[in-house]
């Protein structure tokens, strides 16, 4: 029986993995940190299972780490643990480098001195959004990264000190180049879940308006729960390698709205430019979208679209498994659901 490592176990990634390595038949141990309040409800429904480990840990804590991974002695080690907001960096930029760059650093070092150079497998959760002022488009593994947040210079830390070790001590270690992915278990505040959230908020007479930062920002929009089985397909190849995973398909903000909107029954029509652009319900004429210029970033990444015809060829990756349209049906649905 296999053994894995999850970091982030709690978060959207961490617990569709882990749902998919137990599937597998792995024994998973997970790193959780200590909270005053308890924040588990990805992972809630996996406690009672057998082969489902929780440890107390955190990717700022070396002594922690070195304890889970020396007594647990994984086969592999999932990396997602990360302050994985980039509008947030902005404000706790050093903490944001000590996670999302010295941790990678750390579970590397475990791993080393653990004696487990080469027999345990890693995987980074590295990011589209080192791509950050892009300089060519689609993105792929070839594409140079300009990352353009505090976020994007910590995670650029962490690819490329992966790449080192790989290099330097012949560690089977891959980065894996996710573009965004979403679902059902989306944080509150990424764009996508803030937006089919108020979808559902608004259609229940609970709320009244939506306030969006940059409406024209575009994103290559993919489901998580495709996105984490390419995470374990990278750690099974022969040679470790890095990947960019994405659909090869783009929308905007706007569009992510309006398709919201729509599906749950409203039709909304943007009017307006910049700060002034408002979305409308075509029927009752009410705004319902607005512009906050506080939830503009001091840098934003506006064009990212992947190319991922290198995991299509070697990962057998399958870009189309799940559609945009199925995607923001999946996440309103789900969110018509919720008891307010
Ligand atoms: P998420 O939902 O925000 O989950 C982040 C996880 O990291 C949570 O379990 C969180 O624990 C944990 N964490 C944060 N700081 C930590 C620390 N100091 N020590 C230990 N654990 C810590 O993120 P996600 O969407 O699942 O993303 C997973 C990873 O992929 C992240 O590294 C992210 O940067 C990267 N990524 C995500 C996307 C995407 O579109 N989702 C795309 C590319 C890359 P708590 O529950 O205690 O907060
Ligand atoms: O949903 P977002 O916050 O995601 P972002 O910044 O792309 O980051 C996510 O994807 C990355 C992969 O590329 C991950 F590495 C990262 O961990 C995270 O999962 O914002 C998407 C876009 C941005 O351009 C933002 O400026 O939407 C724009 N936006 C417009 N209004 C907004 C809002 N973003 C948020 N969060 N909230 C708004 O009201």
């Amino acid at each position: 029986m296999k053994k894995a490592l999850i970091t982030g176990i709690s978060g959207q990634d961490g617990s569709f993995l882990t749902e998919l390595l137990l599937h597998k038949g792995y024994e998973v141990h997970g790193i959780v940190r200590r909270s005053s309040t308890e924040h588990r409800e990805r992972i809630a429904h996996l406690e009672e299972h057998d082969k489902f480990i929780l440890h107390y840990g955190d990717l700022s804590d070396y002594v922690s780490l070195m304890s889970i991974v020396g007594s647990v002695l994984p086969d592999e080690i999932y990396n997602l643990a990360a302050q994985s907001h980039v509008g947030v960096s902005f404000d706790v930029a050093e903490y944001t480098a000590d996670v999302d760059a010295m941790g990678v650093l750390r579970i590397l070092e475990c791993v080393r001195n653990a004696g487990l150079t080469d027999s345990c497998k890693i995987y980074q959760a590295s990011t589209s959004e080192l791509y950050g002022r892009v300089e060519e488009k689609p993105q792929s593994e070839l594409t140079p990264f300009h990352p353009y947040s505090p976020y994007a210079v910590a995670k650029q830390y962490g690819y490329w000190i992966v790449k080192e070790y790989r290099e330097a001590y012949g560690m089977f270690c891959c980065n894996g180049i996710l573009f965004n992915h979403e679902s059902e278990r989306r944080g509150e505040s990424f764009v996508t879940r803030k937006i089919t959230l108020a979808v559902s908020r608004i259609k229940k007479g609970i709320q009244s308006r939506l306030y969006l930062g940059n409406l024209s920002s575009k994103r290559d929009w993919g489901y998580a729960k495709d996105y984490v089985e390419c995470m374990w397909r990278m750690l099974q190849q022969d040679k470790p390698d890095d990947f960019v995973i994405a659909t090869g398909r783009q929308h905007s903000v706007r569009e992510f709205c309006e398709r919201a909107f729509h599906y749950a029954g409203i039709d909304l029509e943007f009017t307006g430019k910049g700060l002034n652009e408002k979305g409308i319900d075509k029927n009752s004429g009410r705004v319902l979208v607005e512009v906050d210029p506080g939830l503009y970033r001091p840098t934003d990444v506006v064009d990212l679209l992947g190319n991922p015809d290198k995991a299509k060829q070697k990962l057998n990756w399958n870009p189309d498994r799940t559609s945009f349209d199925e995607l923001v049906r999946i996440m309103v649905d789900y969110d018509m659901q919720m008891k307010y």
